[in-house]
């Protein structure tokens, strides 16, 4: 068995910390998933699917998302949006629950936080991950991977300060060059 499962809820308040400036558009899921949201699938093999449901046994009430994938490559369900400038929080609940997995075929269950710049360009991201053992995935000035604590599937609740973040993970990105965010529930397997 390696499949990916990653499922969240109540999501994504990328919220101005003093203001309640919610950015994103249906970051709670209680529309359908095509309000705000754009997926993106990486198909070499296995199946994939994306469902919004109430509520996945979520502690709170409502509609939550999934996004999974079972082998090569990925599934993702992304929303960019512009920002005015770093200092911003984004918080929410998931599930970040993995299958097995091998050395020719890892899973990671991920939420990405991908910064960009006023045209677009990716200049580095976080992955908030449950990877397998075998991930390759490493850290560097551009990319931040933090590996969460639990490692039993269940629910739980998320929170970073992207301000925070780029200034003590992201060194190769200037904070000041960072306009575009895109929150992406990322399922991936690299085998096949
Ligand atoms: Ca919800």
């Amino acid at each position: 068995m390696r499949n990916t499962l990653l499922l969240t809820a109540l999501f994504l308040m990328l919220a101005l910390p003093a203001a309640a400036g919610e950015l994103l558009v249906n970051g709670d899921f209680e529309q359908p998933l095509d309000v705000g949201w754009t997926d993106t699938v990486q198909l070499e093999a296995g199946t994939y699917f994306f469902e919004r449901a109430d509520t996945f046994g979520q502690p709170s009430p409502g509609f939550a998302a999934a996004v999974h994938k079972e082998l090569a490559r990925y599934a993702a369900l992304r929303q960019t949006v512009d920002v005015a400038d770093v200092g911003l929080v984004l918080s929410f609940d998931a599930r970040l629950k993995i299958g097995g997995g091998s050395s020719t075929s890892w899973p990671v269950a991920a939420v990405w936080i991908r910064y960009a710049d006023a045209s677009g360009l990716e200049l580095g991201n976080t992955r908030i991950c449950r990877s397998s053992v075998y991930s390759t995935w490493t850290k560097s000035d551009t990319v931040s991977i933090i590996e969460i604590a639990d490692t039993t599937g269940a629910w739980n609740h998320y929170s970073l300060d992207l301000a925070q973040e780029l200034a003590n993970q992201l060194p190769g990105i200037s904070s000041a060059d960072v306009k575009k965010v895109t929150v992406d529930l990322f399922a991936y397997d690299n085998g096949t």
